[in-house]
């Protein structure tokens, strides 16, 4: 069983979520972070030294934090050889992608058109916005052409690496922007959304982000 810390709001423990939901382990959650708090007690910084979620056991296991590492260690413990490819000569090809995306896209996207759109970051200069677009875009551009005929970041099969690349797709794609042209990203943005487990564990309302502190 794992015990999962952490909202359903939160794009990083959804990525979590969703990755429990693909491989169907049994799980437990409690909602900690934002409005509902609980992350700043010493129970949970014991856990977790940064205060954030996600923050997960997997049965009496020293606890896990960072996202895309527990997506990680869920694959290769959990996940079939599609999955998380035991090769690692194919497992880096998947791999990068899923590293780009925590490292460039996640953070323009979220720190720079996201929580703007939410109204609740500092920068809203028209012209650094109108920049951060611009870049997402190119980024965008990037991810539609290693996608192609996909249908997965992998080719043929669902892999760790989409729940890490597909997680903040829903918000990319639910908020109103001008995005890039991107035929097969849009293409396998609907197949995600055809799987139980994403819309589930993904497609969940942000709403709240907009006041709560
Ligand atoms: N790099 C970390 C980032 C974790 C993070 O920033 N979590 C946010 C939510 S997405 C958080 O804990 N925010 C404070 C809160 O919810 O109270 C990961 O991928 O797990």
């Amino acid at each position: 069983m794992l015990t999962v810390w952490g909202r359903a709001t939160s794009s990083n423990v959804q990525t979590a979520m969703w990755t429990i939901g693909e491989l169907g382990l049994a799980f437990e959650r409690h909602d900690i972070g934002h409005a509902h708090g609980g992350n700043d007690t010493p129970d949970y910084l014991a856990m977790n030294p940064n205060g954030l979620v996600p923050t997960v056991r997997d049965g009496d296991g020293a606890p896990m934090w960072e996202s895309a590492a527990i997506v990680r260690y869920l694959a290769a413990r959990y996940g079939d050889d599609r999955f998380w490819p035991r090769d690692p000569v194919v497992r880096v090809q998947l791999d990068m992608w899923a590293e780009w995306m925590k490292t460039s896209f996640g953070p323009l996207f979220s720190k720079q058109v996201f929580w703007v759109l939410l109204g609740r970051a500092a920068n809203t200069d028209a012209a650094a916005f109108s920049a951060s677009l611009e870049a997402l875009k190119r980024l965008a551009a990037m991810l539609d052409r290693r996608i192609g005929a996909g249908p997965y970041v992998g080719g043929e099969h669902l892999s760790f690496a989409d729940m890490v690349i597909g997680t903040l797709l829903y918000r990319y794609y639910t908020l109103d922007f001008d995005r890039a042209g991107t035929p097969a990203l849009d293409a396998y943005y609907a197949r995600l959304c055809a799987r139980p487990s994403y819309r589930e564990h993904v497609m969940v309302s942000y709403e709240s982000l907009r006041t709560q502190p």
